[in-house]
């Protein structure tokens, strides 16, 4: 009796869940449709948007989202499927009908979901495939951080994080680097549910791929659940006759299979019956079944069966093994152009989604209502606000709160002045004394998470580690020291330990700074991430932190060494583009001090402005170029906002010289020499083109607006006669200083490596790529005779 009720209890929540999914897949085309086709289009572009991708998904997505998933859960969609996300949150009451009708619209849901832009209903961004898949296992693990370090609320249940992902983002190779650094470091709460429907934007894809992901991921100490065949076929396969049918549908080629879909029941029936001539029983079965219930069941797969979906999850749910579900589906599902190869931007046409309407019981004029269309759409309605996820994570949406964490107004200096430093050894020097967590840097040394692939050691980490220990949520011990045996690195892995090592893999880096980065908003605990790499491979993993600042993650970039100052190390090495990415790229404010007095400035800055609500994350571009390190009063707000006298200039002076970084030596030495001819000449430290530029900006947005604002390298340069001229120098492409000439209209001459480094002494580099001090005054000359 109790196994009845059970049952029909079961039956009905099935039911329900099948109401839910006909609202999503009817509202979702709906979304695309009408984005399409019913709003006027001003310039006629392609508004665009993926009716079959949304409908390969939707059963998976009805099944985690009100059936298996706790408010607590993290999700990052396939981007995709955004409009299937904004469907949800439609029908969950967090989303308005005015920026669904508004879906790609400026101002309306995003086409593909953003944290930033969609608000705190989007766990987390995806627009770059294969970056939120990876992230997934990334937030797991520093949620695996707080919660071993005692700062997470114990109250709140761990969270699942899950990725619903395009089966072709599993060619992206940054899954594979973050699924072995996330065996490293033993990830669980990870799910990657993958929609299996075996296309691509393209194609359809080879059958020799069926296979391979197992192993892989097996190999990865995931658990892998292969989701291929509904109730449905599977009871089929029961029957007598079944297993010649099964045996079929196995050896079926996906681009038959997937063409056969498409054409529906009479071409079921002519290749099922063509190919089992020699079984009577299977013939008989498919006889028996009308064209559409051919059709049905040929292509009841497990990803579009709820009861198969359901209770997967919810028999997954039982472990916190990382787990990959290859969910079966077909893409287009319930579209007329379900398994078309070439669907991935097909849209329905306005006679199609007319016969779509009909078919969803839509009246006209109710196309956006929740519930519309349903037998019983009280009961739905019901259910859909007694799922768990419809349970609020807080009162405010999704997001977090946490502190801010306070940054004492000097950092621990260790004896600095009057040695000669660079400021990467600067760097190492302070952090390591933050390390010691005395005085009013305790509370913000307890908060630092150090990262680094596989660069802790020669990016100046070491002494930091030494004091901190690395992070691990297994204690294991390091053998060299335990053996007595010399070394400078203290390398035992502890649940207190604030660095996390990273295999060499760029990306991973940059996925694992903007999950920490987010740690606030995700576990409601303030980290202040610091993640170190050499400055040339920021390329390597730059469309990981590309993502990260789009996500609005915080967290402190140290890119180091840099540029053709790291002399013998030759080209590969010695990147010059780097400064300009600092400048491009939005939600990151780039600097690069020359001396250490700056870069404790700028450190101090960095802590407070990555905690800001209108703050970002922070890059500090840094050297090995070791510099006489010398007593002085800065002014800090100058330095934080992007450059500051050295020598000011006499009112009216023909000429400043103007240096970034590493090549201060050869700036100043320049000057002295044209101080003695020009005498009212200045000498313009720059601490960041990046924000001068900004703020150059901005100044020049509340101008048009008719406001009064003068940015701060209009001040710096104002004293300068009309038309003086600039010579600028970086170890860096020159673009990043030319811009500088228009500000006032003065002439400039800006030097810095245009061309890849190669090997040399930092002398012989300078002098090929013109940066030396001879270089410097070569351009004074040109800059002010005009030549
Ligand atoms: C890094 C990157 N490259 C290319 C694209 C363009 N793109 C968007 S979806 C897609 C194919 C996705 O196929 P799949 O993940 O299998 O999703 P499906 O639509 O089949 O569900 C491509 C190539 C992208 N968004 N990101
Ligand atoms: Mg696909």
């Amino acid at each position: 009796m109790n196994q009845m009720r059970a049952v029909n209890a079961d039956s009905g929540r099935i039911k329900k869940l099948a109401a839910v999914e006909q609202k999503l897949l009817w509202l979702a085309a709906w979304m695309i449709h009408n984005a399409n086709h019913i709003r006027p289009n001003r310039d006629g572009l392609k508004v665009g948007g993926h009716q079959a991708s949304c409908a390969s998904v939707t059963s998976i997505m009805t099944a985690l989202y009100f059936d298996c998933l706790r408010p607590q859960d993290r999700v990052a969609v396939k981007p995709h499927a955004g409009p299937v996300l904004h469907a949800i949150n439609l029908l969950l009451g967090r989303q308005t009908v005015e920026k669904v009708a508004g879906l790609r619209q400026f101002g309306g849901a995003q086409a593909y979901p953003s944290r930033a832009k969609d608000g705190t209903e989007i766990d987390f961004s995806t627009g770059s495939v294969g970056l939120g898949v990876a992230l997934t296992s990334f937030a797991s693990l520093m949620q695996d951080y707080v919660r071993a370090h005692q700062m997470a609320d114990p109250a709140m249940p761990r969270a699942r994080h899950i990725a619903i992902a395009g089966d072709a983002e599993l060619d992206e190779g940054n899954i594979y680097e973050a699924l072995l650094e996330g065996w490293k470091h033993d990830v669980r709460d990870v799910w990657w549910v993958v929609d299996y429907n075996r296309q691509r934007l393209d194609s359809v894809m080879p059958d020799r791929l069926f296979g391979r992901f197992e192993g892989l991921f097996k190999d990865m100490g995931w658990r892998v659940i292969t989701l291929k065949y509904g109730t449905r076929l599977e009871a089929a396969f029961a029957q007598p006759g079944g297993a010649a049918l099964r045996a079929w549908i196995e050896s079926c080629p996906n681009s038959i299979y997937s063409a056969l879909t498409f054409q529906g029941g009479a071409a079921w029936r002519a290749a099922l019956l063509a190919d089992l001539k020699k079984s009577r029983a299977a013939r008989a079965m498919i006889e028996a079944l009308g064209d559409d219930e051919l059709a049905g069941l040929m292509t009841n797969l497990a990803g579009h069966d709820l009861a198969t979906l359901t209770a997967a999850f919810r028999d997954a749910a039982l472990s916190d093994q990382p787990t990959v579900f290859l969910a079966y589906t077909i893409k287009g599902m319930g579209l007329p152009f379900a398994g078309h190869k070439d669907n991935h931007a097909g849209m329905m046409t306005v006679d199609q989604m007319e016969a779509f309407r009909v078919q969803n019981h839509v009246r006209p004029g109710h196309e956006w209502d929740c519930f519309e269309g349903l037998s019983d759409p009280e009961a739905v309605r019901h259910f859909v606000q007694s799922v768990p996820y419809a349970a609020p994570l807080t009162p405010a949406g999704r997001r977090l709160h946490a502190d801010t964490i306070k940054v004492p107004a000097r950092l621990p200096q260790p004896g600095i002045i009057g040695r000669r430093m660079s400021t990467q050894a600067g760097f190492g020097e302070i952090l390591s004394e933050i390390g010691r967590a005395q005085g009013e840097s305790a509370a913000m040394s307890a908060r630092i998470v150090t990262m680094s692939p596989d660069v802790a050691v020669s990016t100046n980490l070491g002494p930091w580690i030494n004091r901190r220990g690395v992070f691990d949520r297994h204690t294991r011990d390091d053998v060299f020291r335990d053996g007595k045996l010399a070394s400078a690195q203290r390398w035992g892995t502890n649940p207190d330990g604030q660095h996390i090592e990273l295999g060499i893999a760029e990306q991973n880096l940059f996925l694992l700074l903007g999950a920490a980065g987010l740690s606030h908003d995700l576990n409601g605990v303030r980290l202040l991430p610091v993640g170190t790499v050499y400055d040339p491979f920021v390329n390597r993993g730059h469309d990981a932190l590309f993502y990260a600042c789009y996500q609005d993650a915080r967290f402190l970039l140290i890119s180091t060494p840099s540029g053709i100052t790291l002399a013998p190390e030759g080209g590969q090495h010695q990147a010059t583009n780097t400064p300009l990415l600092a400048i491009v790229q939005d939600r990151l404010a780039s600097f690069e001090p020359a001396y250490c007095d700056e870069l404790e400035i700028l450190l101090r800055h960095a802590f407070t402005y990555m905690q800001a609500p209108n703050g970002s994350a922070v890059w500090l571009r840094l050297s090995t170029q070791p510099l006489p390190q010398i007593d002085r009063t800065l002014d800090e707000a100058a330095v934080i906002a992007g450059a500051h006298w050295d020598v000011p200039p006499a009112r009216g002076a023909s000429l400043a010289i103007l240096y970034q970084g590493a090549v201060a030596g050869e700036a100043k030495a320049a000057f002295a020499e044209v101080q003695a001819e020009i005498p009212g000449a200045g000498l313009l430290a720059v601490t960041s083109p990046d924000r001068l530029y900004a703020g150059w900006r901005q100044a020049q947005r509340v101008r048009r607006k008719g406001g009064q604002a003068a940015s701060h390298i209009e001040r710096l340069l104002a004293p300068l006669a009309p038309g003086a001229a600039l010579v600028s120098v970086l170890d860096g492409h020159p673009a990043a200083h030319a811009w500088l000439g228009g500000v006032r209209g003065n002439r400039i001459m800006a030097l810095g490596p245009d061309r890849f480094g190669q090997s040399g002494d930092v002398t012989d580099l300078y002098r090929e790529y013109e940066i030396d001090a001879a270089a410097i005054l070569d351009a004074c000359a040109e800059a002010i005779l005009g030549r």
